[in-house]
């Protein structure tokens, strides 16, 4: 039996494009600490093997210091192997990190392109994986016209990779679902894709990407961490794996849009009719609001003339989050009734009219803000 963990894509040391730099500091912090739960868990839970699949941090933007807090947590779990295969932001050269770091003892760096294995005869494994060596590698097949060898048996075949299985992704190193199969590997552990699909199984070989180690933004929604698996050998000599999900980091973003036109039907629509609509919008898209989430809230379809939604006022009637970000798509209804009203209110409406039926999305979106904002300041005077 042998307990291993995969991870891939943890860019540590992100620049994170946020204006507020204190901001920016506290995120890269998260994803160290992301790390040092990875570690302390693999420490506590007899993890002997560790995959990294690739993108542990980018060359550009690692620190010293964090890579030698990487080698220090690796070296402090000596009965552990750590296996990294490099990918497109971590690629293998001469200089980089990799070749000019003293490696400790139980880490293994894949250096070459090709598919090339090491085997760890202490837990019967054999892991096969390669290195990008370059940022891009188009068109490259690292497993095409490797024959495998014959498979020993008592050991598990290993694949560990920063590639594209799904063919979406030109630029990076191709592999196939039957070449992994032709292989015979056990599990392929694979990197690069962020937002992951979970282990899938082709022949006898179980394989997936384990999805960055924690959500730096809104395009990598959900709980992020790693994939912590056993492989066993049953009595009829034959190898399998099980496998589950760990997340190692709180923060977690979401992304929700809310189509509030299903309740024009309302006498008199209130935020406290918006607040439910967006809870159960999210409970059956199966998103999690809680105080460790960072909520992007898109609003759409139409509204009445006057609701208006404010970003601060809104994240205090939701449940604890930890941020919100509103994106206000909606267009007021039924405001053609204004074009006929003497007072102000008409007057304004009519002022806006054009932009509020433009064909420039922007324009009229940012036009049903104006009318609702003015309408809003008409009925407080
Ligand atoms: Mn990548």
């Amino acid at each position: 039996m042998l307990r291993f963990l995969h991870c891939a894509d943890a860019h540590l040391d992100t620049p994170y494009t946020v204006a507020d730099l204190d901001a920016a500091d506290l995120k890269r912090a998260e994803l160290r600490a992301a790390f040092s739960s990875m570690l302390l868990y693999i420490r506590q839970n007899d993890i002997r093997l560790v995959l990294i699949a690739g993108d542990l941090f980018s060359h550009a933007f690692i620190k010293k210091e964090t890579i030698s807090f990487l080698w220090r947590e690796m070296e402090q779990t000596p009965s552990c192997h750590f296996v990294i295969t490099p990918g497109n932001h971590d690629f293998y050269t001469d200089d980089c990190v990799y070749a000019q770091s003293s490696l400790p003892s139980n880490v293994h760096v894949f250096t070459s392109e090709k598919v090339r294995s090491v085997y760890f005869e202490d837990i019967g494994a054999e892991v096969w994986g390669f290195a990008h060596v370059a940022p891009q590698m188009p068109g490259y097949r690292p497993l095409a016209g490797v024959r495998p060898v014959e498979k020993k048996p008592g050991v598990f075949r290993i694949f560990c990779g920063h590639a594209d299985i799904r063919g979406t992704s030109e630029d990076t190193p191709q592999i196939t679902k039957e070449q992994l199969a032709r292989f015979g590997f056990d599990y392929a552990a694979l990197g690069h894709i962020h937002n992951t699909e979970g282990v899938r199984r082709v022949g006898k070989t179980y394989f997936g990407y384990s999805g960055c180690l924690i959500g730096r933004d809104f395009s990598e929604t959900g709980f992020k961490g790693a994939i912590c698996g056993i492989l066993r050998t049953d009595e009829n000599g034959a190898n399998n794996v099980s496998v589950r999900r760990l997340r190692v980091a709180r923060r977690h973003y979401e992304v929700l849009t809310v189509d509030l036109t299903a309740l024009r039907l309302a006498q008199t629509l209130t935020e406290a009719d918006v607040i439910a609509h967006i809870l159960r919008t999210a409970e059956d898209a199966h998103i999690t609001l809680d105080r460790d989430t960072a909520l992007s809230l898109t609003l759409t379809g139409e509204i009445p003339a006057d609701l208006f939604f404010e970003e601060t006022q809104l994240l205090a009637s939701l449940p604890d989050i930890a941020s919100l970000t509103l994106i206000d798509r909606t267009v007021p209804w039924q405001a053609e009734a204004l074009s006929e009203d003497p007072t102000l209110r008409g007057a304004y409406y009519n002022e806006l009219r054009d932009a509020l039926f433009s064909e420039d999305e922007t324009l009229r979106q940012t036009a049903a803000i104006a009318l609702r904002v003015g309408l809003q300041e008409l009925k407080n005077r």
